[in-house]
């Protein structure tokens, strides 16, 4: 007997992760490559194609010469502008990218709620509104005493943009200060249109539940995102945080032997096999410029092979000297 398609099951697709690669190319043949969602250069010097796919994230890179990180998916791709946004699209991804000037927007808390209103408006009315992963960047991110200090501007910023856009948990996050122009605010997103499954360390309290000590609004971010096929593990900015509180103040080699432990422990609270491999790009995000030869040393030596890219950037606490994220595949 011949079915009827309504007797049919229908298998959801499942979404593949996007493949992020980092590599020394041109972005002219980095964009004809099929399947090119995003393309980002790092630091003032790297190449600024005019294609929406393209963005220069305002972090020094401590490699010369500097690679590109290259998103790609299994789909064609379409892409374009739309007020301050820019984004693209293809097999159910969507990539989204805001930048702006502070100082346009009434300062650091008011222009993060108005970037987050714009990024999440943009998400949700294109039905691809599971938004995974984030990462922002903004200038002189521990400028100003305690609650003062422009990160703690900023987390409540980003809250109030948010709203109850995440009323069923936040995405997986970075942020990190840059040493570009101070006022200029960078936020970029992965998002699906399919849910991914938050994932939390078992070593540390959760973000949003941290003490007031840490500033009036906890930071709103999940410590990991398992993408919709629970084909790859998309993993926040991770230091040297034990419970709620940074570890080893001073001492870098502790910090970054705290911080593998962490991602560690992310793997497993994802049921993922340990360690990290060529096909698990991270990035490094070092506060003193003068650390960056040794971190590299440490992480080649501790986590071989794996690609690296590290970067010139502040942790939103102080006393962190290194902050590690990047992306696990199954
Ligand atoms: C920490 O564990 C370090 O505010 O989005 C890491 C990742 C950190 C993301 C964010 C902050 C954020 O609290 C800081």
């Amino acid at each position: 007997m011949i079915q009827g398609c309504e007797n049919q099951q229908i298998q959801p697709l499942t979404r593949r992760a996007p493949r992020v690669t980092y590599r020394v190319t041109h972005p002219a043949a980095a964009l004809q490559e099929a399947g090119t969602l995003a393309l980002f250069g790092f630091g003032a010097g790297s190449p600024q194609p005019a294609d929406a796919r393209c963005i220069r994230v305002a972090l020094e890179s401590f490699d010369a010469p500097a690679p590109m990180e290259l998103w790609q998916v299994d789909a064609p791709v379409s892409c374009g502008v739309e007020g301050a946004l820019r984004w693209s699209a293809g097999g159910g991804w969507l990539f989204v990218a805001i930048e702006l000037d502070e100082r346009e927007h009434g300062g650091t808390s008011a222009a993060a709620k108005w970037a987050y209103q714009q990024l999440h408006r943009f998400v949700a009315a294109r039905g691809t509104q599971h938004v995974l992963r984030v990462w922002n960047y903004l200038g002189a991110i521990n400028r100003g005493e305690g609650d003062a200090e422009r990160y703690k501007h900023f987390c409540d910023g980003r809250a109030a943009g948010m709203g109850d856009f995440f009323g069923e948990g936040f995405p997986a996050a970075t942020a990190i200060g840059h040493h570009g122009d101070v006022h200029r605010l960078q936020i970029y997103l992965l998002a699906c249109d399919q849910p991914g499954h938050r994932v939390e360390n078992p070593r540390q309290v959760s973000a949003w539940r941290y003490p007031r000590q840490y500033g009036r609004t906890p930071p709103s971010f999940a410590r990991a995102m398992s993408l919709p096929a629970q084909d790859a593990l998309a993993i926040s900015g991770t230091a040297a945080v034990v419970g709620h509180a940074s570890a080893h103040q001073d001492d870098l080699d502790a910090q970054l032997r705290e911080t593998l432990t962490n991602l560690e422990a992310l793997l497993a609270s994802a049921d993922m096999a340990a360690g990290f491999d060529t096909l698990s790009p991270l990035k490094a995000y070092v506060r003193h410029a003068a650390d960056a030869s040794h971190v590299r040393e440490f992480l080649q030596q501790r986590l071989p092979g794996v690609p690296v890219l590290l970067l010139h950037g502040d942790i939103c606490r102080s006393e962190l000297l290194v902050e590690i994220d990047g992306w696990r595949y199954a």
